[in-house]
């Protein structure tokens, strides 16, 4: 749908910048020499060759606040609202706010059932493109205080973050630039302070939030209002406010994945293009947030957004890892006639193998209904979907195999791959990108599922890799991919062996893997 086009972003493939000073100032001594900047992007110079660019991709890593949403893993997006109460997917903005009247309002069941599910966080659409707001803002009364819940006093998102707190899940919010009821947008200048008073009132008046989430739709067509979104005045007032938060979409910390199937590419990269030719150089790169002057959206649908054709042209590089966004129902907004097309536990499995297994998270969005409750038959899918994971990812069979590396640096042997600790990693000696783990079990094991980590924190690296099994004569190859990243999660028909080989074939510099396993989906 346009909506989701809008939200494309990008990687900016425009070729040599020029010699900004923060750069020529970096010493001369070599990667071995000089520890690498840890910083969550580079500039390519005008000298730099192919090899210098994958180095530089090899050492982006994430910032603090992008290595800490990684982890989330698995988060939930709860959509409600006005188009809860009109059955619509997009509003017109001229609803009447005495439509908005949920029944039997419940934040704490719906939070519940995302903690029960295993998700980390909640992100909540406190006001989406038909600009009803759930939390009663001082800036507008087109908002729940001039509905007829709970006599104009209630407060959706001071509800939802309650719960929240009190079930120890993360907060996240959805705030739509696009706003077609506030008379201001279009007016640029004025809409971007009256926007940027909302973002304020949410980040001030409910406590810690951990992601921001801006959608790039837009519906005005043509014909319709212009407005000129500040976005770096945005960002500012997010990083004053929530400094630990991420921003998703329309910023530069975290990126759309490019559909909203529940899918993510076989081949995922962290690292992707990015044009920094507008970088202030007195501020040497080294300002809190230097990307955020710069970043500029682009399209981020492509099949291919890091691979080395990709990034051998590249202006800049940076860590903008991918959200997989999906709803658990056809619509995003609950809607009745769509009780019964809730995804199985099932589908909403397969989805978790294409977003968080290929270096994704996964948003999954489960809307509440008119009663302002989650309608049993999504809880259901949810707790099944807990269920099916639990049960396979309950033991790693590769724990207690005795392992070794064809090659291994100082302190970082292998053994740190199954010790279920992803602080420590095993990586290879200087300078050796290929090589091979091999791991031997006390007897045999059936496997078909395997888990690989690579340690980000020292960047992306793997481009390819091979599992193996040995059937007493040869090593038969039962898996195989391109990128790991966070993690990776393969499926494949059962396997019994004793004996197990994980190669890294190619890699962008030394391999460095924090966690392996094995594991075997219970027969249903
Ligand atoms: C889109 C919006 O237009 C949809 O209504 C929904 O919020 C989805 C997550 O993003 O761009």
């Amino acid at each position: 749908m346009a909506a989701a086009s809008m939200r494309k972003l990008a990687p900016f493939l425009i070729p040599a910048l020029a010699l900004l000073a923060v750069a020529a100032a970096r010493p001369q001594t070599g990667p071995a020499a000089q520890p690498p900047p840890s910083r969550n992007f580079a500039l390519i110079l005008p000298g730099d060759g192919p090899a210098d660019i994958v180095r530089k991709a090899a050492e982006i890593v994430p910032s603090g606040p992008q290595w800490a949403w990684q982890q989330r893993e698995f988060i939930a997006f709860a959509h409600f609202g006005m188009n809860t109460f009109t059955n619509r997917e997009w509003g017109q903005g001229t609803e009447d706010p005495k439509l908005f009247n949920p029944t039997d309002f419940d934040a704490r069941q719906w939070v519940k059932a995302f903690k029960d599910a295993g998700m980390g966080m909640l992100i909540l659409t406190a006001k989406h493109h038909d600009g009803f707001c759930l939390w009663p803002s001082r800036f507008t009364s087109h908002s729940v205080k001039s509905s007829p819940w709970r006599g104009g006093k209630g407060d959706v998102v001071g509800d939802v973050v309650k719960a929240c707190r009190e079930f120890g899940l993360r907060v996240g919010i959805y705030l739509s630039p696009w706003d077609r009821h506030e008379p201001s947008y279009g007016d640029s200048p004025k809409y971007n302070e009256h926007f940027r008073a909302q973002l304020r009132e949410l980040l001030t008046d409910y406590g810690p939030v951990d992601e921001v989430w801006f959608d790039g739709a837009n519906g005005e067509g043509p014909n319709g209002k212009r407005q000129v979104y500040d976005w770096p005045s945005y960002y500012k007032v997010i990083r004053e406010l929530q400094p630990q938060a991420v921003i998703f979409g329309m910023a530069p910390d975290i990126r759309w994945v490019g559909t909203e199937s529940g899918y993510g590419r076989e081949t995922e990269w962290s690292v992707v293009p990015i044009d920094l030719r507008g970088l202030d150089p007195a501020a040497g790169g080294k300002a809190d947030h230097p990307l955020d002057a710069v970043f500029a959206p682009g399209d981020l649908t492509a099949a291919d957004l890091g691979s080395r054709e990709k990034i051998a042209t590249a202006a800049g590089l940076f860590w903008y890892p991918a959200e997989t966004d999906v709803s658990i129902r056809p619509g995003w907004f609950y809607h009745p006639a769509e009780d019964d097309k809730v995804k199985t536990p099932e589908m909403l499995v397969d989805i978790y193998y294409s977003s968080v297994g290929r270096n994704s998270t996964l948003l999954l969005n489960v809307p509440p209904d008119t009663r302002g409750r989650i309608n049993d038959n999504d809880v259901k899918s949810l707790l099944g979907m807990r269920a099916i994971l639990d049960a396979t990812f309950r033991t790693n069979l590769a724990a207690g195999a005795a392992i070794k590396a064809t090659s291994e640096a100082k302190g970082h042997g292998p053994a740190a791959v199954l010790d279920g600790n992803a602080d420590s990693y095993w990586t290879a000696a200087e300078g050796v990108e290929s090589a091979a783990l091999e791991m031997e079990f006390p007897s045999e094991r059936t496997f078909d599922r395997a888990f690989l980590q690579e340690y980000i924190r020292a960047g992306q690296r793997v481009e390819s890799f091979v599992l193996q099994a040995w059937d007493g004569k040869a090593w038969i190859a039962f898996a195989r991919g391109t990128t790991i990243g966070y993690k990776r999660l393969i499926r494949f028909e059962p396997v019994t062996a004793r004996k197990v080989r994980l190669t890294i074939e190619k890699s962008r510099a030394i391999p460095a893997l924090a966690a392996f396993g094995l594991y075997k989906e219970p027969a249903k």
